[in-house]
């Protein structure tokens, strides 16, 4: 059944394309989805709204955007040769890198032959006389196949700010989750930005250093730490290359699927000049080392505080405006809980002239208007206005679109107050439908590249029990769809991850059910969890038996 993709998209008979999988979605989890379903000798087709294989990182083209996580970990494992053909120029690659990479992947494994790119998924539904899936496009396509793999991503479909009039800025609007294929120059202009998320915090970086006049509109302010990026030289190359194989060992086997270090030092387990020694250390390193000091920063709020209170020195220290430098430090929220940010002198922006921090709790926005931003305490004229406003994130992409599962249960109505799944990869209710990353797993709190790869590969060995079994159907059991919503829901109790109005909890989005329905337990323990269900023979899921083969 292998073949162009082109060419099998177009029947000569306007009936339904016949496929054993659709996977929706070209980012780093559909990528290497449609790969290793092309190696079990599957017939499949790949979906992408974007141009192109990359995902977040084909859309995300703001300027700084930049990965805080070191490329030795957020990268394929599953392949030497691509481990040792490819080569990072940086410890933390900014996106023009990870776009090459991802192309780079894509064109080592002919992958976008099988992909069908500026198409969006407009219904997925399961038939179960027929035990397929019905998969729809908005270019007409219509595909039926045994198994429909969700990679959509935890961070796909961007959020706009409620602010009314919007709409009628006369300037020009970029978003930076649809951020423009050509370079912007914002040199001698007026630019707003509102966010001061992950990416708000590196566009204000990159567009601080050539801006006429600047201004940050910043309702809650961000810890952010220093990435200190460096670049890879011959030596660290060949030490990593030589090294692959027990690196990602280790990330394998770490909580967050590979940020590095992680200490398993209680925080109060040392006396307080040993404490704040170590922090200084992890400062002066960079990256997460802050975070990865001690091991009980999200469990032990006055551990938390201390450390927070740390962060909250430094800021104090880079910013000479003592009023800039108060608003700019975040209080009222657990430091990590709500996305830690990794910068390059972000701070230091702000004791420029021409860049100036507007703190939205002392001056709210109240309108956009053609010409700029109404603020409480008047107007500020803009040229631009950039919006890092974040997503609708985890369960946004799957929401966007009708799912609809056994005896027509749509997925909007499971998901409506909130997401709902067994170990974030299978719903009750709709057979042979795998989710990538999905929300229920740890999602957004690991290395999304380590989770694709784990997922994937769980689902196809699960894929090779079936074959191996006549069977032809799986879907987890209600019961077991609760015992997961069960251990999540214990272990969220215990961190301080749902402390914060962050993505992580829906509580960006109004009228989005908050809660927090991540696995917080880390990926060690997640992957723990899914290879048990294997290795018990896949108790909690149910299966029906191949019919074609039943008497044969
Ligand atoms: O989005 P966010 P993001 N008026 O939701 C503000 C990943 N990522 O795109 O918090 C004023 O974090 C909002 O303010 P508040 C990473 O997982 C990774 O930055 O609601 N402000 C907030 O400041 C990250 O967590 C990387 O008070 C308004 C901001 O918009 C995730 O993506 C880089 C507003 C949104 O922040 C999302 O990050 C980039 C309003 N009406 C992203 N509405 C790296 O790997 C919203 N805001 C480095």
């Amino acid at each position: 059944m292998m073949g162009d993709v082109e060419e099998r998209l177009r029947p000569a008979s306007g009936d339904p394309v016949r496929l054993d999988a659709v996977v929706v979605g070209a980012g780093f989890g559909g990528m290497y989805a449609i790969h290793a379903l092309r190696e079990r000798g599957m017939a499949v087709v790949g979906i992408e709204a974007g141009g192109d294989v990359g995902g977040v990182w084909y859309w995300n083209r703001y300027p700084g955007a930049r990965c805080d996580l070191m490329c030795v970990d957020y990268s394929y494992s599953f392949s030497e040769e691509i481990q040792q053909e490819w080569t990072w120029s940086e410890q933390f690659a900014g996106q023009p890198e990870i776009l090459a990479y991802a192309n780079f992947v894509a064109d080592k494994l002919d992958l976008r032959k099988d992909f069908r790119f500026e198409t969006r998924v407009t219904s997925a539904a399961w038939d179960d006389a027929r035990r397929v899936w019905a998969v729809k496009t908005n270019r007409g396509d219509h595909f039926e196949a045994t198994y429909c793999i969700m990679a959509t991503g935890p961070l796909s479909i961007p959020k706009d700010p409620e602010i009314a009039g919007l709409e009628t800025f006369a300037g020009d609007i970029y978003r930076a989750q649809k951020w423009p294929h050509e370079e912007v120059d914002f040199s001698g202009r007026r630019v707003g930005l509102i966010g001061t998320g992950s990416s708000g915090i590196q566009i204000v970086t990159e567009v601080g250093k050539a801006v006429g006049e600047f201004y940050v509109f910043q309702r809650t302010p961000s810890f952010t730490m220093p990435m200190r990026n460096a670049k890879l030289d011959a030596e660290d190359i060949k030490e990593i290359k030589d090294h692959y194989p027990s690196l990602r060992a280790a990330a394998r086997a770490s909580a967050l699927g590979g940020v590095r270090p992680a200490g398993n030092r209680a925080f109060f387990s040392l006396p307080r000049q040993q404490r704040l020694a170590l922090l200084e250390d992890a400062w002066k390193n960079g990256g997460h080392a802050v975070l990865g000091t001690f091991s009980d920063l999200l469990v032990n709020p006055d551990a938390n505080e201390q450390v927070a209170d740390f962060v909250r020195d430094k800021i104090g220290q880079v910013v000479k405006d003592p009023k800039t430098a108060e608003a700019l430090k975040p209080r009222g929220y657990p430091i990590f809980a709500r996305r830690p940010c990794l910068d390059t002198d972000y701070y230091e922006q702000f004791n420029k002239p021409n860049v100036h921090l507007v703190d939205l709790f002392e001056d709210p926005i109240e309108a956009i208007t053609p010409t700029g931003v109404k603020l409480q305490s008047g107007e500020v004229p803009l040229d631009a206005l950039i919006l890092a406003t974040g997503y609708d994130g985890l369960t946004g992409a799957l929401m966007a679109f009708e799912v609809l599962g056994r005896d027509g249960r749509d997925l909007r109505e499971k998901w409506q107050y909130g997401a709902h799944s067994w170990l974030g990869l299978m719903l009750a209710g709709f057979p042979n439908l795998f989710m990538v990353c999905g929300a229920n797993g740890p999602a957004a709190l690991a290395n999304i590249i380590s989770i694709d790869e784990q997922n994937v590969d769980w689902i196809t060995a699960l894929m090779t029990h079936i074959e191996a079994n006549g069977l032809a159907t799986v879907e987890p059991t209600p019961e077991g769809e609760e015992r997961w919503m069960d251990i999540i829901a214990g272990l969220a109790e215990k961190t301080m991850l749902s402390k914060a109005n962050t993505w992580y909890t829906g509580g960006n989005v109004s009228g989005k059910t908050r809660g927090l329905t991540m696995f917080t337990g880390g990926f060690a323990k997640y992957s723990e969890y899914c290879q048990a269900v294997a290795d018990s023979g896949y108790a909690e899921l149910v299966f029906q038996p191949d019919e074609a083969l039943v008497g044969a």
